[in-house]
C-alpha cells in the first residue's frame, strides 16, 4: 500500500465508512482552495461564457456568463477591434445565484446604445439589467413579480416603426404561474431619458391551457401583414399537451396590439421551442396557408 501511495502522508487507514466521508470532504476542500485557488469562492472558473450571445449595433460582442462569481453571472463585452474585454455586473447586493447573462441583447436609442441582460433567478423573481454602452454603468433594473417565473430568461427588442430606434422591450417569464406554468410576456416601452417603463398590459396564451410556457421564445419577425409596423411571434411550446403554438401579435399605428391576431398550431412536440430560430421557414408556411 505504501508503495502505491508513494508517501506515508498519502496513506489513510480507515476502519469506518464515516472516515471515508471526512477524507472526501478534505480532498474537495484542498482541490478548491489549493489547486483551483478558490479561497474566496468561484470567479470565472465555472462561468459558462457563451451561454448566450449577441452582436450590438456598435459591433460589440456580448457573451452571457451565467456561472461567473458563484453564479451571480455577468456579461463579457468585447468591443470592436482588439480592445480590452470588459465584464458587466449588476450593482445589487442580491446578485448571487441570479444567472445574469442568461439572455443578452442591445437596443439603440437615438445615438446611444444600451446593453441588456436577463438574470432569471435574481432575487428569485428574476430581473433584467440595463447598462449604458458608453460607460458600462448599470442604468436600470427591471424586476420580476413572481417567484420562479424566470422573468428575463427571454428578451426581445422591437423597433415598431422601423426607424432604426428601439421602441419596446419584451421580457418573457415562461414559468409564470396562475394555475400551472402558463407563462407570460411583459411589455416595456422605451420612454424619455432612455429608460424602460412597463406598459399597463401583458401578453399571455389562451386561458384554457395550464402548462403552455408561453414566452419561451419571442421574436420580432418583420411586417407580416404589410401595414408598415413590426409584428411579433411568441412561442408556447407546451401548449395543448405539448403540441405547442405560436402566437402572432401585430404592431398597429405605432404601438403593439393588446391581443394576438392569430395562433399557429402544430401537432408536433416542442414545435415553438425552435420556431423563432427558423422563422423564415415558418413564415413561408403561414403565408401559403393564408
Ligand atoms: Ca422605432
Ligand atoms: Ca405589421
Amino acid at each position: 500500500m505504501l508503495e502505491i501511495a508513494g508517501d506515508e502522508a498519502n496513506l489513510k487507514m480507515v476502519n469506518d465508512y464515516s472516515l471515508l466521508a471526512q477524507i472526501l470532504s478534505g480532498l474537495e476542500t484542498s482541490i478548491l482552495n489549493e489547486i483551483e485557488g478558490l479561497n474566496n469562492g468561484f470567479k470565472f472558473q465555472m462561468s459558462e461564457a457563451g451561454f448566450s450571445s449577441h452582436i450590438a449595433p456598435d459591433e460589440s460582442l456580448l457573451f452571457g456568463a451565467v456561472g461567473a462569481y458563484d453564479w451571480s453571472g455577468g456579461v463579457i463585452l468585447q468591443p470592436p477591434g482588439l480592445e480590452n474585454v470588459s465584464f458587466l455586473q449588476g450593482e445589487s447586493s442580491k446578485q448571487r445565484f441570479s444567472y445574469l447573462g442568461y439572455s443578452v441583447l442591445s437596443v439603440k436609442v437615438k445615438s446611444e446604445v444600451l446593453y441588456i441582460s436577463g438574470a432569471p433567478r435574481y432575487n428569485l423573481t428574476g430581473g433584467v439589467f440595463v447598462f449604458e454602452a458608453v460607460n458600462h454603468k448599470q442604468s436600470q433594473l427591471l424586476q420580476g413579480k413572481q417567484f420562479g417565473s424566470y422573468f428575463g430568461s427571454v428578451l426581445c427588442a422591437v423597433d415598431i416603426d422601423k426607424n432604426g430606434e428601439t421602441d419596446y422591450l419584451l421580457i418573457g417569464a415562461p414559468f409564470h404561474h396562475q394555475r400551472g406554468e402558463e407563462g407570460k410576456v411583459f411589455i416595456y416601452k422605451l420612454k424619455g431619458e432612455e429608460a424602460f417603463q412597463e406598459e399597463d398590459f401583458e401578453w399571455r396564451g389562451l386561458e384554457k391551457y395550464v402548462f403552455a410556457r408561453f414566452g419561451s421564445a419571442i421574436a420580432s419577425v418583420g411586417d407580416l401583414d404589410g401595414n408598415g409596423f413590426t409584428d411579433i411571434a411568441i412561442g408556447a411550446p407546451l401548449e395543448d399537451d405539448g403540441a405547442g403554438s405560436i402566437y402572432i401579435y401585430n404592431g398597429i399605428k405605432g404601438r403593439l396590439q393588446l391581443q394576438h391576431s392569430q395562433v399557429v398550431i402544430w401537432k408536433c412536440h416542442l414545435f415553438c421551442m425552435f420556431a423563432c430560430v427558423n422563422f423564415d421557414t415558418l413564415i413561408g408556411c403561414f403565408v401559403i396557408s393564408k
